[in-house]
């Protein structure tokens, strides 16, 4: 196995860089540039030298001794100056050193991986976490990387294969001595089980919203201060307002964090019949938009028409409330009144209401657990169905396999290749 290195922080000027090191000679090096070594799992300043003796910086040096490390290797990092020179002299010297390579993409994650120090389910948690821009993807992240879905997994593998061993043991039964409850035990393992894959991949909808955001559009008709109301809730002037009917004609997107949720919010052509041909390209924008939206904020001046049938999930709201409004909820975008009201409700709609089960599940996942409740519903039903007891049991193996896949216990070397090439360098 190689010893490799990376830059493991951002590229460019910052404060501090880190440099990591993983495999066999990872301590060599660090001895190499810093003469010693700290102690196992401690830090110490040293000096980073060139073997000619040379300075390039002076900073901390971290020591990992495997097995116990990130990667499963002995690791060290050196934590220097954020100076592109320093990196860049910092790299060079690893670079000539022998048995030592940069790293690929993730290469550091698939040791991990490699080593059993996470599995492909935390592995893709890591990769979430890195990418979380709001508080909500940060915890749902977390929770699967700290093993909260692997350890649901195991669970359910643990009681798949114990119903497996009761439906085999039946197979080597002769047909009168099949002891009766056997089979309702192995049935019981088999609905809980079920049933928990179900409810996770119920809950696909809302992760994929957790994941790349809930689109959230505002609607109503011209010059009700959608595009005002829009630059309230950004705090900055995103789009174009006038006091001229129809301003807006492009659908104008935006990407906000609130109370942790990701929102990718829209401001759209006020909705009318027009004549104008620009215009009508508009409305008929905002209508796409609306008919993708999980939730779309009304701005509807008393008696006007929605054009658009609200559903049960959307807000109404009184628009201009600093001219006075009579619905539950008014806003100003020009003065702010309402607008922290309106944030939190949408908010409080759009939160999943299970958030401990949405995990931020990824396609593979979704389709797994789908798979392997199908799986166990022929299981189930085949029994009712009286269908042979091998066949039930290839329908359990076929769920733990789909299961195993999940956590990379079995998974072909393409699929890695997959993952991984979405890592940067440094992972
Ligand atoms: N008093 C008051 N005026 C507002 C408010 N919001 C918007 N306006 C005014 O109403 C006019 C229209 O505002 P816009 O935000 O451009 O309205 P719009 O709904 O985006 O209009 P279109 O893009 O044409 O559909 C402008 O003159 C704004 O200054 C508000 O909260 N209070
Ligand atoms: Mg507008």
């Amino acid at each position: 196995m190689s010893t490799i290195y990376a830059l493991s922080t951002a590229p460019g000027k910052a404060g501090l860089a880190v440099i990591r090191v993983s495999g066999p000679v990872a301590f060599a090096a660090a001895e190499h540039i810093t003469g010693h070594r700290p102690s196992d799992r401690s830090m110490a300043l040293r000096t980073f030298r060139v073997p000619d003796g040379s300075v390039i910086d002076q900073g901390l040096l971290l020591s990992f001794p495997a097995p116990g490390s990130f990667t499963g290797e002995n690791i060290v990092e050196f934590q220097c100056h954020g100076s592109i020179a320093v990196v860049k002299a910092m790299l060079a010297t690893l670079d000539r050193m022998p048995d030592l390579r940069a790293a690929e993409p993730g290469e550091f994650t698939r040791r991990a991986l490699e080593n059993d120090r996470l599995d492909l389910v935390q592995v893709e948690a890591l990769s979430d976490l890195i990418d979380a821009e709001t508080d909500l993807q940060r915890r749902q992240a977390m929770s699967v990387l700290s093993g909260q879905l692997s350890d649901k997994i195991a669970t359910w593998r643990a009681d798949l294969i114990k119903a497996l061993s009761l439906i085999e043991a039946v197979i080597d039964f002769s047909e009168e001595d099949v002891p009766e409850d056997t089979w309702s035990e192995a049935k019981a393992l088999l609905s809980k089980t079920h049933d928990d894959l179900k409810s996770i991949a119920q809950s696909a909808q809302s992760s994929d919203r957790l994941r790349h955001g809930y689109s959230v559009v505002i609607l109503g008709p011209p010059n009700a201060g959608k595009s005002t109301l829009l630059n309230a809730l950004t705090g900055r002037e995103t789009a174009i307002t006038s006091a001229i009917p129809g301003t807006t004609r492009d659908v104008v997107e935006t990407f906000l964090d609130w109370k942790g949720l990701p929102i990718i919010l829209r401001d759209t052509a006020g909705l009318r019949d027009t004549d104008d041909e620009v215009e009508s390209i508009g409305v008929a924008r905002a209508r796409n938009a609306a008919d993708t939206a999980d939730l779309r904020i009304y701005l509807l001046p008393e008696g006007a028409d929605p054009q658009i049938p609200p559903r049960p999930q959307d807000l109404i709201v009184g628009p201009k409330a600093d001219l006075g409004g009579s619905r539950d909820l008014n806003v100003s975008g020009l003065t702010g009144e309402g607008v922290e009201q309106l944030i939190a409700v949408v908010a409080e709609r759009l939160r999943p209401v299970d958030l401990g089960q949405t995990w931020l599940l990824r396609d593979r996942y979704r389709d797994a657990i789908a798979a392997a409740a199908a799986d166990l519903d022929d299981a189930i039903t085949g029994r009712d169905g009286l269908d042979g007891e091998e066949i039930i049991a290839e329908s359990i193996r076929s769920a733990i396999f789909r299961l195993d896949r999940l956590i990379g216990r079995v998974v072909p070397d393409d699929v890695l290749d997959d993952i991984f090439s979405s890592f940067c360098i440094g992972k």
